[in-house]
């Protein structure tokens, strides 16, 4: 299996070179940002509730993102492997995702970071939400909250993976085409592919 985590900033491209990666690679996409908005968009109880946060900014309870992936990951028994885009974003998530794994007798072959400036990612996303309509990407105030958030719980999960010598950095700014070769050239430094 080729188990990989998407890491980086909101708006870093994680979700555009995730379709890239799934389609050369075969593998299942687990975006826990996609798998909130559509609890919103069919108007769920969990939808709602993580509407407030998520319209804030802030992150949304680990207890909710990990039952997500854990189902996800049992309804897909047979899959090649995995892209984690947007999971984990906390301590807790990595722990949790490295122990589900390993019941399955899997683990995860590497962590990809995406690295793009604060300037460049709110010009991204604030551009996004001219025409996307998502209340997070609208609003300056908002995006650097995201940012904080990210800086303050997710960031040090390079340390994590660091430790686990599973941690490599790749240049986030260029064409999506350039990143996603530099990307596809980590990933055959640690997995072997035709
Ligand atoms: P996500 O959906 O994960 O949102 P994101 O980080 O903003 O998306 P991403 O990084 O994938 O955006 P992309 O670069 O593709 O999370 C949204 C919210 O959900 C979070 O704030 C949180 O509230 C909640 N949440 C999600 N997961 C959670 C978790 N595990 N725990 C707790 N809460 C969680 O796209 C950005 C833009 O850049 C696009 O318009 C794209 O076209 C553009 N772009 C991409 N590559 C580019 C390039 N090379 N050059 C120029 N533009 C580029």
């Amino acid at each position: 299996m080729l188990n990989i985590v998407l890491f980086g900033p909101p708006g870093a491209g994680k979700g555009t070179q995730s379709e890239k990666l799934i389609e050369k690679f075969q593998l299942i996409h687990l975006s826990t940002g996609d798998l909130l908005r559509s609890e919103i968009a069919q108007q769920t109880e969990l939808g709602m509730q993580a509407k407030l946060l998520m319209d804030k900014g802030e992150l949304v309870p680990d207890a909710v993102v990990i039952g997500m992936i854990r189902s996800k990951l049992e309804q897909n028994q047979e899959a090649n492997g995995f892209i984690f885009d947007g999971f984990p974003r906390t301590a807790a998530q990595a722990e949790a995702l490295d122990n589900l794994l390993s019941e399955k007798n899997t683990s995860i072959n590497c962590m990809l970071a995406l690295e793009v400036d604060n300037e460049e990612l709110t010009k991204r996303l604030l551009l996004r939400g001219k025409d996307s309509g998502r209340a997070d990407d609208q609003n300056e105030e908002i995006i650097r909250n995201r940012i904080k958030e990210y800086n303050n719980k997710t960031a040090p999960l390079k340390d994590f993976y660091s430790a686990q010598n599973k941690f490599h950095a790749v240049n986030g700014i260029g064409s999506i085409d350039e990143i996603f070769n530099a990307l596809c050239t980590q990933i055959s430094a640690v997995y072997q592919y035709n």
